[in-house]
């Protein structure tokens, strides 16, 4: 099965229809989690939750090397331009945006941005105050991915944190699916946005005017959930718009099976240059 992000009423049909995932979701801690602010860009250092020790740093925010959005525009890929709003506009369901300290987007004069701007690397981490608005009573989802043949499964003990989801302002909820390795989704898991607590900074982003709470929410996999290639948000019709700030997983990724051609190749073609490099001296 292809992965395709269906928003389509068939496709949330079938899925709230199959039972639904039992993860722990634990709220975030603020008296536990730091972050260090750059101008307006903002890192992570730690985030910690209220009743388990375990924490996620900000490399764990850093695993997603592809993904795609899917809006009432289109579908886009990791790097493609999705459109903008930008300053109270309320076109797109789900899209691009900053915080109005930060530094711009790269294709900001063009009201545009990529899933990459938002959850690839700023300056060697995530920015914070890059995320994804969504749209009150609008449904969209994107997909994050591992790539590189990189797999995650829960681990078997429900006090460690597998994933965690910051969202801006703890007033909406939102569906997560684990995406596996076949390409094929797991049943839904409803995040409520009561399940969410305060991590100790607040977001004030172009399209809104004025502050709101970042909230985040750790969540423990149940065993259903293995061997995922990556993770799909969902934000459907009275959700009330999850605005996605960052998605992090914080148990330790093993190495791909299989190397991929590609790579094989780059290799191949350095050992050459090595020996001839060899030979010449
Ligand atoms: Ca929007
Ligand atoms: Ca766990
Ligand atoms: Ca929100
Ligand atoms: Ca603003």
């Amino acid at each position: 099965m292809k992965t395709v992000c269906l928003i389509a009423a068939a496709a949330t049909a079938a899925a709230s229809m199959s039972a639904l995932a039992a993860p722990t979701i634990y709220a975030a801690n603020a008296g536990t989690t730091s972050s260090t602010l750059h101008g307006g860009n903002r890192e992570l250092n730690r985030l910690g939750f209220v009743g388990t020790s375990s924490s996620m740093t900000g490399a764990d925010f850093l695993r997603w090397n592809d993904g795609k959005l899917t809006n009432n525009a289109g579908t886009f890929g990791w790097t493609d331009l999705v459109p903008r709003d930008v300053n109270s506009a309320n076109v797109y369901t789900g899209n691009p945006d900053r915080a109005d300290g930060s530094t711009p987007l790269p294709t900001e004069a063009a009201k545009k941005g990529s899933m990459k701007d938002v959850f690839g690397s700023f300056n060697g981490y995530k920015n914070m105050s890059y995320i994804i608005d969504g749209e009150d009573n609008g449904a969209y989802c994107f997909d994050l991915l591992y790539g590189n043949g990189h797999t995650i499964s829960a681990d078997g003990s429900a006090s460690t944190v597998e994933l965690s989801i910051l969202e801006r302002g703890g007033n909406s909820d939102f569906n997560v699916y684990g995406i596996r390795a076949d390409g094929s989704l797991t049943s839904a898991m409803f995040v409520s946005r009561s399940k969410g607590g305060k991590v100790g900074w607040n977001l004030d982003t172009l399209e809104i005017a004025g502050a709101q709470d970042v909230y985040g929410f750790g969540i423990s996999l149940d065993s259903s959930w293995t061997n995922l290639k990556g993770f799909r948000i969902e934000a459907k019709n009275g959700f009330n718009g999850p605005d996605i700030v960052a998605v992090g997983t914080g148990a330790t990724l093993p190495p791909p099976l299989v190397p991929a051609p590609g790579a094989l190749g780059v290799l191949g073609l350095g050992s050459v240059i090595a020996m001839r490099r060899q030979r010449k001296s």
